[in-house]
Parts: structure tokens; C-alpha cells; sequence
């Protein structure tokens, strides 16, 4: 019998290839500071990925390594989505509480009166204790719940729309699109390159996507719209765009598969722009590649899951030597 081992080490020398340095990746994309004490089983509040104003009431299906695979309570098992344990996304229970938070309870419990000592004691589960958490600190934010801005539609990103800020929570805040559904927003800090202040298009000489159903989209007046709504645009101040990612073509790193997300697979930048990066999972076909903020919580560095304890799915193929051998 043959016996082969991957190493990173190798892959690169034998590719002459350089793995993104560390210090280009965000700390949530990071070496975590600690392991994840969190179990199956284990009950949380969190941020429901495909409706991202609510917070939800969540269970530990599945721990490996510093990623959790949560399940909403009451839902099908095919909304379960994976997180990273220090994820900003979730909280202990009782926290929706604390901070004046809407808590969506399981489905078929009250949304009044939902109880959490209740639950966890008819359900027989135990609450993720606070301690599991990452504790984030709470940096001044000039955003206001209710303020106006013009924001791309990450799902339409050609567009820059009419936009709120729908909720703050320490250093982030829900951009929802006026008179759109919430399946479009997204929580972001006050450096992202996809928010702008009142304006801004205008300025740009780009156009601005008007709220759906404006009598006049093709001529929407911001003073006019601000006066109907009785709302105040975002002061410019709130507004700190970051600094472009440092990537290059041919990092390597490790990377979230995108349409198996319980998979973290080796992987290389292909392309770059100022704030995203076109990602190739190693082995793959191009068609596989995906575009993404280079901020992704799903990016990591070289070794990380290693240091983790996380399997990596090195390339798929027989290019032998890439593989150290054994006799
Ligand atoms: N073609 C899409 C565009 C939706 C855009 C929504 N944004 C502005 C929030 C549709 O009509 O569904």
C-alpha cells in the first residue's frame, strides 16, 4: 500500500506559490484566540441568515473544530447554516431581551410571550452559557436606527438604492432597502465600501435606485423623500470607508466551500478588486470560483484549520507530487 500525506508546506514549495500573509485577513477571519466550548444541543439566540433583521432561537447541531452548524428551532433542517463559534451573528439567550431586540421564538410559540427558562426546561435543552461567546466591544456608532443613506444591493450589485438604517448593534448596523422585503439586507460596519451617505450618487453621476413603488422613481428628490418620511439622512461623519484588502493574485488559503459550506477547502485568489476577491477552490473547475467581500467570515488563513481542528479538503486529483510520500 502507498501511503501519501498533504502538506501546506509542500503544496506551496512545490508550486512556488506563497500563501496570503496573515496579517491581510480581518480577526474574525483569523487564528481564534481560544477553542469553541459550545455542544450539541445547545440553545442561542442568532441572526437568521436568509432574513437578517430577525434574531431566532437556535440549536447546536454540529460542532467541528471552531464552526457550528446551528438549526432555528421550528424550522426545517434545511435552513441549518454554519457559522464561526466567535461569529458577532449570535448570542446567548436572553440577550434579545437585554437589548431590546425582537426574538423570533420557534414556530407555534407565542411571539409575545416566549420564555426561555420555559422552553429550555420543556424542551429539556441546556442554554449556550454567555461565556462560550465572544464578547464584542461596543465602539461609538453615528448611525441612528431610521436614518437614510444610498447602499448597493449586494444581491443586485449593480445597483446603489434608497436605503435605512434598520437597526444598530455596537459597531454594526441593518441596512434594509425602503419598501423591499429583508431578504436584501445585510449588517455591515460603518467602514463598508457598500454604504454611502445621501448624495453620493448624485455626486458620482451614477444613478440611484428610487424605493419601490415611488410615484417617480425617475426623478427622486432626496430633500423631498426625506421631508415625505420625516427621517434624517446618515451624518457623512458616520461614514469611515476602510482601506482596500491587501490580497494578491495567487494567495493561497483556506476557504469555505460555498455550495457545501460544511467544507473548507484549499484555495487561491484569482482576481481582485478593491474590496473583494475571486476565490478558486484548488483542484476545481473555474466554473466553481466565487467572487467575495474580502472580509468574508468563510476566508481564512494557511494552517487555520489545522490550528482549529478542522479537516481541510486538500485538491482533488493525482498530481503526485504535490503529496509527500511514504514508502
Ligand atoms: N430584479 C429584481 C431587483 C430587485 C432589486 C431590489 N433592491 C433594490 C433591494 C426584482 O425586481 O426582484
Amino acid at each position: 500500500v502507498k501511503r501519501r500525506f498533504w502538506s501546506w508546506q509542500h503544496y506551496l514549495d512545490q508550486q512556488n506559490a506563497q500563501a496570503a500573509p496573515p496579517a491581510l485577513f480581518t480577526p474574525s477571519q483569523g487564528f481564534p484566540s481560544r477553542r469553541a466550548a459550545f455542544k450539541v444541543g445547545m440553545k442561542l439566540e442568532g441572526i437568521d441568515p436568509l432574513h437578517p433583521s430577525m434574531f431566532c432561537v437556535l440549536t447546536v447541531a454540529e460542532v467541528i473544530g471552531c464552526r457550528l452548524r446551528l438549526h432555528i428551532d421550528g424550522f426545517s433542517e434545511c435552513y441549518d447554516f454554519w457559522v464561526n463559534a466567535d461569529s458577532a451573528d449570535i448570542r446567548p439567550p436572553g440577550w434579545c431581551k437585554e437589548n431590546n431586540q425582537k426574538l423570533h421564538p420557534p414556530k407555534g410559540h407565542s411571539e409575545t410571550d416566549f420564555d426561555w427558562q420555559v422552553y429550555l426546561q420543556s424542551s429539556g435543552s441546556q442554554a449556550a452559557p454567555p461565556t462560550l461567546f465572544e464578547t464584542t466591544g461596543s465602539a461609538p456608532c453615528g448611525f441612528k436606527v431610521g436614518m437614510k443613506l444610498e447602499a448597493v444591493d449586494k444581491k443586485n450589485p449593480g445597483l446603489v438604492c434608497v436605503a435605512s438604517v434598520a437597526n444598530v448593534v455596537e459597531d454594526r448596523i441593518l441596512v434594509h432597502f425602503d419598501n423591499w422585503d429583508d431578504t436584501y439586507d445585510y449588517w455591515c460596519d460603518s467602514s463598508s465600501p457598500y454604504i454611502h451617505p445621501v448624495g453620493w450618487c448624485e455626486e458620482q453621476g451614477r444613478p440611484l435606485t428610487s424605493p419601490q413603488g415611488h410615484p417617480n422613481p425617475e426623478n427622486f428628490l432626496w430633500e423631498e423623500y426625506l421631508e415625505e418620511t420625516g427621517s434624517m439622512s446618515a451624518p457623512s461623519s458616520a461614514f469611515t470607508l476602510r482601506a482596500p484588502h491587501g490580497f494578491q493574485v495567487n494567495h493561497r488559503l483556506e476557504a469555505v466551500d460555498r455550495r457545501n459550506p460544511m467544507l473548507v477547502r484549499v484555495a487561491t485568489v484569482t482576481d481582485i478588486e478593491d474590496y473583494r476577491v475571486k476565490v478558486h477552490y484548488d483542484g476545481w473547475s473555474d466554473q466553481f470560483d466565487v467572487w467575495c467581500d474580502s472580509d468574508l467570515s468563510d476566508l481564512h488563513p494557511v494552517g487555520w484549520c489545522q490550528r482549529t481542528g478542522h479537516p481541510l479538503e486538500c485538491p482533488p486529483g493525482e498530481t503526485d507530487r504535490w503529496w509527500i510520500h511514504l514508502s
